[in-house]
């Protein structure tokens, strides 16, 4: 089993409900749930004139390899509604794979680590919540105010996944 971490993100429709139902649905035989973070209100990056964003981060203990892993997160992106019209557009659900074990992984259409994670406060701030032992809080720290505020706590989002039908 590795330990692999996933970050979420929704500004289309009922974000929180998105987000919930993808950890929900990511859960499986192959890939169990590990910590959640918080989830954070936060600013959009890169394309700034769009709905601000629903983030958070979460661990999983998964056996699938990072490739399965990747189409397993594609097939709960698409069976939420995810449509890719513009590239940095508004999205119901956008799921990466931040970390995988301590793998780096160079493929077409796979990097890990993911190569912005260390400029997106969105990404760190939950990240460093569920994994304060990880290697990024100097990057955090060298980022200006982002507009992140925390939306929802761990527990209640955790309890929020599990109402999920
Ligand atoms: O890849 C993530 C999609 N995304 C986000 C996001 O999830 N949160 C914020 N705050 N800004 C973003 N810009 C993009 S693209």
């Amino acid at each position: 089993m590795t330990t692999a971490y996933l970050s979420l993100g929704s500004n289309l429709g009922d974000r929180l409900a998105y987000l919930a139902s993808a950890a929900r649905m990511l859960t499986d035989a192959h890939t169990r749930l590990n910590r959640v973070s918080s989830v954070y209100e936060t600013a959009p990056q890169g394309k700034t004139d769009q709905p601000a964003f629903l983030n958070a981060v979460l661990s999983v203990e998964t056996d699938l390899t990072p490739e399965l892993l990747l189409q397993h997160i594609q097939a709960v992106e698409l069976s939420l509604g995810r449509v890719r019209t513009e590239r940095w557009g508004p999205r119901t659900l956008d799921v990466d794979i931040l970390l995988y074990g301590t793998e780096t992984i160079e493929r077409p259409g796979l990097q890990v680590p993911h190569p912005r994670m260390a400029e997106r406060a969105f990404v760190l701030v939950p990240l460093l919540e569920i994994g304060p032992q990880l290697p990024y809080s100097e990057a955090l720290g060298a980022l200006h105010d982002q507009g992140i505020g925390r939306f929802l706590s761990a527990e209640a989002f955790l309890e929020r996944i599990y109402r999920v039908q």
